[in-house]
């Protein structure tokens, strides 16, 4: 179950940041994995993982066990659950990284509404629980301090009404600093801030020279959305069964093995 701290500021906000989401061995080992994807040689690496920009680092998730397992992290777990009805699917994942003194380029202000349209996306709360049909989980591997740059979010916007207009937020054009009316969120390592894909976001440029920001981007939505499969042969026999059921797309009435379970643990 979600706490009702955590259901009631999401509702408000369209987002979370759990603080201390990963266990410090979990955060280290995971930490660890995500260095070696980076540093290895393009050549060198599996088939189905690389970075074309150097940003986006393919299935980061699925690249050594100490990332996938962060899929079901126990402390996250239950509000995948909750947000979509007990019948959850993990979309994909990939591993978003700012090198130090590397990309630096913002990304603008964007939401699954103002990309697709207002039919796309659906937040809506019943019986006392959130539903969310398409959302993401930042998993943060390093540290992001105040005035380095990231995550740029409009709390509420997850239930706007109406278009935003170009006149605000410097028509969505993120650079350095967070416009008035958003917050720039700045977790540390083992952090997790979960989004609403409604919610409007983006990202104010990498400014640190020394540091990496290093974030693994896991993507839900139930069972019956989502689109794909988004996995390949090559990647399914990389996954544990409990990754596989997970991103197995399922109709509306069955109930998945793992989400019948308060904690899933990979088995091989
Ligand atoms: O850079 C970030 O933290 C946000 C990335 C983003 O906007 C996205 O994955 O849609």
């Amino acid at each position: 179950m979600m706490t009702e701290a955590q259901r009631y500021l999401f509702d408000l906000t369209g987002y979370l940041h759990l603080e201390g989401a990963l266990g410090e061995s979990d955060l280290s080992e995971a930490r660890a994995a995500a260095e070696r994807y980076i540093q290895t040689p393009p050549e060198d690496l599996p088939l189905d993982f690389g970075s074309r920009d150097g940003r986006i680092y393919d299935n980061g998730f699925a690249f050594d066990k100490s990332l996938e397992r962060l899929i079901f992290q126990p402390s996250y777990w239950p509000i995948v659950k909750e947000f979509t009805s007990g019948k959850p699917r993990f979309v994909r994942g990939s591993m978003l990284v700012n090198q130090a003194g590397g990309v630096v380029d913002a990304g603008s202000l964007h939401c699954a509404r103002e990309s697709y349209g207002w039919q796309s996306t659906r937040y809506e709360c019943r019986d006392g629980r959130i539903y969310c049909d398409d959302f993401v989980i930042f998993t943060y591997l390093t540290d992001v301090n105040p005035g380095d740059g990231g995550l740029v979010v409009v709390p509420g916007s997850h239930k706007c009404n109406f278009d935003r207009p170009d006149a605000i937020f410097n028509g969505g054009d993120l650079g350095d600093d967070a416009p008035p009316g958003t917050i720039n969120v700045t977790p540390r390592a083992g952090d997790a801030v979960i989004i609403s894909e409604l919610l409007t976001h983006g990202t104010l440029r990498w400014k640190p020279t020394d540091r990496r920001r290093i974030v693994l981007v896991l993507r839900y939505a139930p069972q019956y959305n989502g689109g794909g499969p988004w996995t390949t042969d090559t990647l399914k026999t990389r996954l544990s069964p409990e990754t596989n059921e997970l991103m197995a797309l399922a109709s509306y009435t069955e109930i998945k093995d793992v989400a019948r379970r308060d904690v899933v643990t990979l088995t091989v």
